[in-house]
């Protein structure tokens, strides 16, 4: 084979392969379309993120001589009631508020409370705090869209 072939071979490659890609890059762009992540209503217009309504199982606990929420980040969709159960497993009583959802409890020592919250809006991230003690580590409610 003469040298001047190999070197057309070699470009003939070079180009399939660019066009391979291309392709496959395409082929992404529509499966995201098809998907809902257009560029006019973002994640959610089209199907949202479904979820079962549940119950969220937290903890309030002292690790390492901090008060802390287990877990400390909780996702839920929009589209179902959602309960929230805490249990606090410390020995002195801990608050659990998110102002805006006009939510503030106390949960007593080695008690659990049951919250249901009301209504939520996607889109949405909202701190959870206690409400007595300022340096008990916060938690963060993150509420996606749901199906539509
Ligand atoms: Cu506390």
């Amino acid at each position: 084979m003469t040298r001047s072939r190999i070197e057309f071979r070699w470009a003939t490659g070079r180009l399939l392969g660019g066009l391979a890609r291309a392709i496959t890059g395409l082929l992404g762009v529509f499966v995201l379309l098809l998907l809902g992540c257009d560029y006019h209503g973002g994640h959610g217009n089209a199907m949202g993120f479904a979820s079962a309504g549940w119950d969220v199982e937290i903890i309030s606990a002292k690790i390492g001589g901090k008060n802390v929420f287990i877990p400390s980040t909780i996702a839920v969709a929009d589209h179902n009631p959602v309960t929230l159960t805490i249990f606090n497993t410390t020995d002195t009583p801990h608050g659990f508020a998110i102002d805006e959802l006009g939510i503030r409890e106390v949960i007593p020592s080695g008690e659990e409370t049951r919250i249901e919250l009301p209504k939520l809006e996607g889109h949405k991230i909202l701190k959870i705090y206690c409400q007595l003690h300022p340096p008990h580590r916060s938690a963060t409610l993150v509420v996606f869209r749901g199906p539509r």
